[in-house]
């Protein structure tokens, strides 16, 4: 059990937070274990339930070729943007726990989970921080993160000069995504 119950229940409003900055935040989920669609479904709802914390979008859900580890069953990925007035360790902190509360079991890395929760980035923020890189060290090679991220695209211009739309187009002509109609 995690001890941020309480304070999630009481910390649900979006507003600035100790710092009083807010910023937008890229996020990208995944799930190839278990009810999928229900595990992306759960983890939007925790990230809504954050303290400081408000989900402006939800791309589309996709359905995906496994990368890295390919000997795995297909994933659902999706990418939500939110505006927090968390700071960024503090935001990964939350997104491990939301993890957690999934039945997450860190086995191979790149293989098989109920739910993965990464950052891919946060508005103003670059780090090399092992525990937080930003933006995500393989946002840019993966499919399965560019595409839904080129369908928030106008909530993305100027975090990054990449043009997502056309990585998208590129990128999917390598790696299989499709659309989930039941996300
Ligand atoms: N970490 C550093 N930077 C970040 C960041 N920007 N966001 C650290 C989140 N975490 C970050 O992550 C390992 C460590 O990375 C953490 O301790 C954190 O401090 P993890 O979630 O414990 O382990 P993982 O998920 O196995 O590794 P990772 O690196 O997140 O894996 P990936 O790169 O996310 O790959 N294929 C498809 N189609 N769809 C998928 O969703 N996912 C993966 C996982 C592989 N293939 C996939 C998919
Ligand atoms: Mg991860």
């Amino acid at each position: 059990m995690d001890d941020m119950g309480a304070e999630e229940q009481d910390g649900r409003s979006s507003g600035a937070g100790p710092d009083g900055t807010v910023r937008r935040a890229f996020l990208s989920l995944g799930a190839n274990l278990g009810d999928r669609a229900a595990s992306l479904r759960a983890a939007r709802e925790a990230l809504a339930a954050l303290p400081a914390t408000r989900v402006l979008a939800a791309s589309p859900v996709y359905e995906t070729a496994p990368q890295g580890l390919e000997d795995q069953a297909w994933f659902l990925n999706q990418v939500v943007c939110v505006e927090t007035g968390l700071e960024p360790l503090e935001l990964l902190r939350r997104c491990q726990a939301i993890e957690q509360r999934a039945g997450r079991v860190r086995e191979a890395r790149f293989g098989p989970r109920t739910l993965d929760v990464d950052i891919l980035m946060v508005e103003g923020v670059e780090s090399d921080d092992p525990r937080l890189t930003l933006p995500h060290p393989r946002l840019w090679r993966r499919a399965f993160v560019v595409v839904p991220l080129a369908d928030l695209w106008t909530l993305a211009r100027g975090l990054t000069t990449v043009d997502v739309r056309a990585l998208a187009a590129e990128l999917r002509r390598e790696q299989a995504v499709e659309p989930y109609r039941d996300g």
